[in-house]
């Protein structure tokens, strides 16, 4: 069901070459761009129509237009189930009380007196969110994507997910609900790669917005690589992954349910357990068995993912060991079930977000724990963090010297540029001077 990596008796190699031995799903996103960029460009040339007609060709569904009305969306939130209501509810005041606190205050440097750098903080004016159809329909997604562009205090917000035959036409009911409740009441009935060309170039009926967000399928992350340069992007989403490091004080009925958790995305969705314990190791798997047939997706999603050349039980010889096999990894969500666990996780270099201890499962992070589950994959989250209220500011430096301050300093820029064989540069300082170097104080 699920492969073994022994790297016992022998010293790891470094950082690459270790991570080569680790399992991962191909995600060849280069060759989808292909198929992706006509279909970019033809949104770009017939807009609207554009939509309309891929929607027909891929969601089976003849649309009148793609803006949802807002008739939809109070319907949509009058027929939500109340506990799930109450449920989402409660996941968005998580998410705000801890996505509130990453705002960033405008912060100014005195350089020299009279001279000063002043960081202010921007949202991005206008952000097109995504959210899945198909087998990935999650208003959990849309909180994570809408509260940190909320709370960043972005002012135009527009969400677009696949156009569903069953509902007419609309986006999941659910995922109109989540943005009823949200308060995003601009909401298109677009998937794939044409929601993201919808809101890189516009259309008639949706302006073009600065950013994408979202999750999705790999023509989404086509997308989104497609038009970088163009417009902002959080991150080209892969596969979902959950990395496991547990020790012989770990319950392997919960490993397993929690690596069971989320093979349950995707048949691509990788689950990888790094343990010193063989014991732990043979329980975990012997616990896999009944719990994958108890489990709803496992002939779709969870059996090829666990038994997929992505998903391993690694065995190590310690758990310094393991932080090293795991921070080569760079789990999207790393679980942490040995003695000591926070000790242990303050060790962890990287990873997309860190769960501590046996109450602190991807499951309640995925909901409800106030963090975000838009996560960095594939290994990127050695170089990124996951969504969050910094995602969507850009930070402009305002700089205001006098010109006691330039003068002070202006030997320096003119020997930089002259250093630099651009001499235009220090006729710009020089001509404020009378042509000349001030003499500095
Ligand atoms: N685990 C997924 C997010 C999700 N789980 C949505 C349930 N619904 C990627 O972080
Ligand atoms: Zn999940």
């Amino acid at each position: 069901m699920i492969s073994r990596i022994d790297l016992r008796g022998g010293a790891l190699p470094e950082g690459p070459a270790l991570r080569d031995l680790l399992p991962r799903a191909d995600f060849d996103v280069a060759a989808a761009l292909e198929k992706v960029r006509p279909i970019c460009e033809d949104v770009h040339h017939r807009g609207d129509a554009a939509l309309i007609d891929f929607a027909e060709r891929f969601d089976g569904v003849k649309l009148d237009q793609v803006r949802v009305p807002a008739t939809a969306l109070e319907r949509a939130l009058e027929q939500l189930d109340p506990a799930v209501r109450a449920a989402l509810e409660e996941s968005i005041r998580r998410a705000r009380l801890v996505h509130r606190a990453q705002r960033r205050t405008t912060h100014t440097t005195q350089v020299v007196p009279g001279g000063t750098v002043t960081e202010k903080w921007v949202p991005v004016d206008r952000v097109g969110l995504y959210a899945p159809g198909g087998r990935s329909v999650y208003p959990s997604s849309v909180i994570m994507n809408a509260v940190p562009a909320q709370e960043a205090g972005v002012p135009s917000i527009a969400l677009a997910s696949p156009a569903q035959a069953e509902f007419g036409g609309l986006p999941h009911p659910t995922i109109l609900a989540a943005c009823a409740l949200l308060g995003v009441d601009e909401v298109y009935a677009a998937g794939g790669a044409t929601a993201v060309a919808m809101f890189a170039y516009g259309t008639e009926s949706c302006p073009p917005a600065n950013m994408v967000t979202g999750p999705g399928n790999i023509w989404v992350a086509a997308a989104k690589r497609h038009f970088t340069g163009k417009i902002g992007i959080d991150a080209e989403a892969g596969p979902t992954e959950i990395a496991i490091l547990a020790d012989s004080t770990a319950d392997p009925v919960h490993v397993a349910a929690d690596l069971i958790s989320q093979a349950e995305h995707d048949p691509l969705a990788a689950a990888v357990l790094v343990t010193d314990s063989t014991d732990l190791a043979d329980a975990v798997e012997k616990e896999l068995k009944p719990q994958v047939e108890a489990s709803k997706h496992v002939e779709d999603r969870i059996a090829p993912a666990l038994g997929g050349k992505q998903s391993a039980i690694v065995l190590v010889d310690g758990v310094e060991e393991g932080l090293r096999v795991v921070d080569a990894y760079g789990a999207e969500h790393l679980e942490i079930q040995t003695a000591d666990a926070a000790a242990v996780a303050e060790r962890v270099r990287n990873a997309g977000a860190i769960f501590i201890g046996p109450w602190s499962p991807v499951s309640l992070g995925d909901y409800a724990a106030g963090s975000n589950h838009v996560l960095p994959t594939g290994g990127c989250a050695c170089h990124s963090s996951g969504l969050s209220v910094q995602s969507f500011l850009r930070g402009i430096h305002i700089v205001d010297y006098t010109e006691d301050a330039l003068a002070e300093v202006a030997h320096h820029v003119v020997t930089l540029a002259e250093a630099e064989d651009l001499p235009a540069h220090g006729a710009a300082i020089k001509a404020r001077f009378g042509w000349k170097v001030p003499e500095s104080k």
